[in-house]
């Protein structure tokens, strides 16, 4: 009540549009277990940890997690309980496909992907379908994974039986998830495949995520479209950079640039391409350094058409703001993405006054959400943005999570003022449905709506205070219900 007086709005501002989506979102490694039931083979997370589990916070796996597999009628309930009309989950690659390749399609991997999109949709839940989830094959790392140019093929055809299984089901497409946490995350050792290139292996990464994307795209583009009238994007993790003063603007747009643009621009911007300046900025580098061939490998112009435009819509995982600016003289770069970038020369850090979590690089600044939509709608005619991923890590695992409650409903009011600022955000997606496995923290930061017991073979999830609030928020569309 009281923000309606400060604010004075009015109360059809106050609530979300009534076809407003909102959704909670999960991974196929992080939750499903069941890694090596029927015929699935590993992927290379399951490759990584069984072989390297000194990785792993806790030295956990996703073996087990929270046994989706054999619970997924659960999953459903609590979607249901929570008043959702979106689920966000990811297909396991390798139990689908278990040689990575089509000659083969599991009977089971293709059942059990059929009985969770049917039992949404009989809940009246929309399946919100990631076609890939950091889990690629074991057996496509070992022939070079992402960072091979052929991958881009691979995926395609992974991707079309996808869509030959479950278009006429799916309505909403997500192709790779976060490809910057795949590609720079994965040749910074930062995640799978935990190689250390991060001159070479993250940029070779990166373009051919943009290629394999858009071939998938192409692919629905062309047969589904017209007879099904689903939507597809690419998920892109995508912070907020802020200037530490005026005189950083110039290194907080390239910051943009390189964290973002590189996996965007070549999908959301009317020209296509790598951004501009960006590029030739890490070619000098590369140059500089001695290396025969630029940084960010050149599209031709026949993939910059390829790419250019493969969106029905933008999405979005938000989770924090970082501040920026150029290094002092004497002082390092930040050392991994989080904190700056040697290329650039810079150092990202929060400001004092922001809210902290048990992670000291994700601070709670409520209105970077609302400046960053607004920033992706002048930039890119982004016709509609969806909100992939939003959560806060804390390290309470009880049931009484203030901090997760306010972080949604402050998040929540921002996105409702973006859309009065006038940017077409139709849904919200909560990352997480439940406590999961969270690559290499394992078991411990909870991002969860619901908790889940572990120690109990049965994974038994209960709610917690956030998601009471949250399925307030669905059933009445006001954020500070
Ligand atoms: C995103 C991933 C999710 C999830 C989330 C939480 O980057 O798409 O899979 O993991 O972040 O972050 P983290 O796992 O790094 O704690």
């Amino acid at each position: 009540f009281s923000l309606l007086i400060c604010r004075s709005w009015t109360a059809d501002q106050l609530r979300f549009p009534p076809s407003f989506m909102f959704g909670a979102a999960s991974a196929a490694y992080q939750v499903e277990g069941a890694w090596n039931v029927s015929d699935k083979s590993p992927n290379m997370w399951d490759k990584l940890i069984h072989d390297r589990p000194e990785l792993v916070a806790d030295g956990s796996n996703g073996d087990v997690a929270c046994d989706s597999y054999h619970l997924w009628r659960r999953d459903v309930e609590m979607c249901e309980e929570l008043g959702l009309n979106m689920y966000r989950f990811s297909i396991s690659w390798t139990r689908l496909l278990p040689s990575g390749f089509p000659n083969h399609i599991s009977e089971d991997g293709k059942n059990y992907y059929n009985n969770l999109i049917d039992g949404l949709l009989e809940k009246g839940i929309q399946p919100m379908v990631t076609i890939f989830h950091f889990d690629l094959p074991q057996s496509l790392q070992d022939l070079g994974g992402w960072a091979n140019p052929l991958i881009t093929d691979w995926f395609a055809d992974y991707a079309e039986v996808v869509f030959s299984l479950y278009a006429d089901r799916v309505k909403y497409w997500l192709t790779i998830n976060e490809p910057m946490m795949m590609c720079d995350g994965g040749y910074e050792e930062l995640g799978a495949p935990y190689i250390d290139n991060p001159d070479v292996g993250r940029y070779l990464c990166n373009k051919n995520a943009m290629i394999a994307h858009a071939k998938a795209y192409r692919i629905y583009e062309k047969f589904y479209r017209d007879k099904y009238h689903g939507k597809i994007s690419l998920p892109t993790l995508f912070f907020w950079f802020k200037p530490f003063t005026p005189e950083d603007q110039e290194v907080t747009d390239l910051t943009i640039d390189h964290w973002e643009g590189r996996y965007a621009h070549p999908i959301f911007s009317k020209e296509g391409g790598w951004p501009r300046k960006l590029e030739k900025l890490l070619n000098d580098i590369a140059k500089k350094e001695g290396y025969k061939r630029p940084r960010l490998p050149p599209f031709t112009p026949e993939e910059i058409q390829l790419v250019r435009g493969t969106y029905d819509y933008y999405a979005l995982n938000h989770y924090t703001t970082r501040l920026v600016r150029r290094v002092q003289p004497g002082e390092q770069p930040g050392k991994w993405l989080f904190y700056g970038s040697s290329e650039l020369n810079t150092i990202m850090d929060k400001d004092p006054s922001w809210g902290n979590t048990v992670v000291d690089w994700f601070s709670v600044y409520p209105p970077g959400l609302r400046e960053q939509l607004n920033w992706l709608n002048a930039t890119y005619d982004v016709k509609e943005v969806i909100i992939t991923e939003n959560g806060v890590p804390s390290l309470d695992p009880g049931l009484v999570d203030t901090q997760r409650l306010e972080y949604y409903r402050d998040y929540l009011e921002q996105v409702l003022l973006a859309i009065q600022d006038g940017v077409n955000v139709t849904g919200y997606t909560a990352w997480t449905l439940m406590d999961n496995f969270e690559w290499f923290s394992g078991y411990v930061p909870k991002y969860r709506l619901y908790a889940v017991d572990f120690s109990d073979p049965n994974r038994t999830r209960t709610p917690r205070e956030s998601a009471r609030y949250f399925s307030t928020v669905t059933r009445t569309l006001i954020f500070w219900a």
